[in-house]
């Protein structure tokens, strides 16, 4: 339960319109400043934060303060993610405080408590329990909590229902708001839906088992647009804005992409065997080593019975049990001297890369 004003906007719209749909910012300020620079808004364009713009990344409180700044502009509409409610949530109720604690002290990724912690010098190590944090963050921070705690849950026009995790007709957001906010394997669970449902939460890139993109994920069949481009969650990862056009009636969609990635060209080619592609994603990252070759290593992968070839420097032993470091796609680009490539991931032995929207392996010796 909450307290939300509103917590469906009903927008109204006419047969020409333009709407921007960013989610899943996770802290990356700089990323939104760059993505906010190259759209370009015009007045009446309408700007959609589909939740989630904190935690996961180095700047929570920077991109809290450019929300609130690019709120006053009109047409912008601010919702709420499951990370936004998390964090309100797990202070504001004291049952929740003490794991709220334990979570903040042993979470791998960064989060809007640490650095709220850090700018009004508290030492979360030594915090005795969740009340000591909880006074704490809302002596300092209630303006702030309370921001994220008013925002919408679900903005919708004749054409589409925005919100971040997942919509069902007949469920209250005052009284399921988690559902809306993470409603899990949603592209599988959900009815056909009555208007396309444009949602965040779960990376696009988790979802596709035939390429290897963070491009918006559009399941025609059900209607759900999905746009989290996987910021924060993955070293892959970029911020998506999915921008939709609506002219005279007539629906068109574009994206666009903002990474950090290094821009860089090839200097040397290498002939790859082009194999069926095999998605390696957790938690099925076993394999079997049949073969050991000069780049590579040929293996069977466990789950799916299927061989794939696997860099060496990629691959972990643990109890006689190999195993791919990382989420992996055994997909090679055969590319020609001086061919541009954005250099997402280096190891040892191997880069991934990125050739206009897709992500393949190339050596590192190639670069
Ligand atoms: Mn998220």
């Amino acid at each position: 339960m909450n307290d939300i004003k509103n917590p469906i906007i009903k927008l109204q719209t006419n047969d020409t319109y333009r709407i921007i749909a960013i989610s899943d910012i996770h802290a990356h300020a700089a990323h939104f400043e760059e993505m906010l620079t190259r759209l370009e808004l015009a007045k009446d364009d309408i700007l959609v934060i589909v939740g989630d713009f904190i935690n996961r990344g180095p700047s929570s409180l920077r991109t809290c303060q450019m929300i609130k700044e690019i709120q006053a502009r009109p047409n912008t509409y601010v919702l709420k993610g499951n990370h936004e409610s998390f964090v309100y949530g797990s202070l504001m109720d004291e049952s929740r405080t003490d794991r709220f604690l334990r979570f903040i002290q042993h979470t791998y990724y960064p989060t809007i408590v640490h650095e709220m912690a850090e700018k009004t010098n508290f030492d979360l190590a030594s915090c005795p329990n969740g009340k000591a944090l909880r006074d704490h963050m809302l002596i300092h921070f209630m303006p702030l909590l309370e921001d994220l705690n008013q925002l919408p849950i679900i903005l919708e026009n004749e054409d589409f229902i925005f919100v971040h995790g997942g919509y069902e007709p007949g469920l209250d957001p005052m009284k399921d708001e988690s559902k809306f906010l993470k409603y899990d394997n949603y592209n599988e669970l959900s009815g056909i839906n009555p208007k396309p449902v444009v949602v965040g939460h779960w990376p696009a890139s988790n979802l596709r088992s035939d390429s290897f993109t963070n491009v918006p994920l559009f399941n025609t069949e059900k209607k759900i647009i999905t746009i989290d481009g996987g910021l924060g969650v993955k070293s892959s990862g970029e911020l998506n804005a999915l921008i939709i056009e609506k002219n005279n009636g007539e629906i068109q969609y574009r994206h666009l992409q903002v990474n950090n990635f290094d821009k860089t060209t090839v200097k040397a080619t290498h002939q790859f065997q082009i194999e069926e592609p095999i998605y390696v994603s957790f938690p099925h990252f076993e394999v079997d080593v049949i073969q050991k070759q000069k780049d590579f290593v040929l293996c069977t992968h466990q789950h799916t019975k299927k061989p794939l070839s696997v860099f060496p420097s990629l691959l972990e032993k643990e109890d006689g049990q190999y195993r791919i470091k990382t989420t992996y796609i055994n997909k090679f680009f055969n590319l020609p001297i001086g061919q541009k490539v954005e250099v997402c991931q280096t190891f040892e032995d191997c880069a991934l890369v990125k050739v206009n929207e897709e992500f393949g392996w190339i050596l590192r010796s190639q670069l």
